[in-house]
């Protein structure tokens, strides 16, 4: 998939619509479009970078970005205390279907292993 075609991108860019949770220059978070938690969302680097073999092509403090902002969108809805579960599918085998890198911030129910 090219940047061209990659929907994340095309969220990033404005092109389509998307419930945003957390907007800032380097990093997007916005409501997964078929959330399997009662708190299901999806934290972007605006970046287009595949997978994790790509992370290299970010700067570090995007990286670590992604992280920080995984932990205030749960905080911002309330999963904190309870607990939520930061989660990578990269590759097909995991299940991975966009290849734009994103982490799923998902809470509000028990979250056990796959
Ligand atoms: P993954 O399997 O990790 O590649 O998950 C991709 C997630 O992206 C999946 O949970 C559904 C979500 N998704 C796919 N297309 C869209 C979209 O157009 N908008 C939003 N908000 N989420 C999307």
């Amino acid at each position: 998939m090219t940047e061209r075609d990659c929907i994340f991108c095309k969220i990033v860019n404005g092109e389509l619509d998307a419930e945003v949770v957390h907007d800032e220059e380097d990093v997007l978070a916005f409501q997964d479009i078929n959330g399997r938690a009662p708190v299901h969302v999806l934290v972007i680097p605006k970046q287009h970078v595949a997978n994790l073999e790509e992370i290299g092509a970010l700067p570090d403090t995007v990286t670590k970005r992604l992280f920080e902002v995984a932990s205030a969108v749960a905080k911002k809805l309330g999963v904190t205390e309870n607990g939520y579960a930061v989660r990578i599918n990269n590759g097909a085998d995991a299940g991975q279907v966009v290849f734009h890198l994103h982490l799923h911030v998902m809470g509000g129910r028990e979250l056990g292993m796959p």
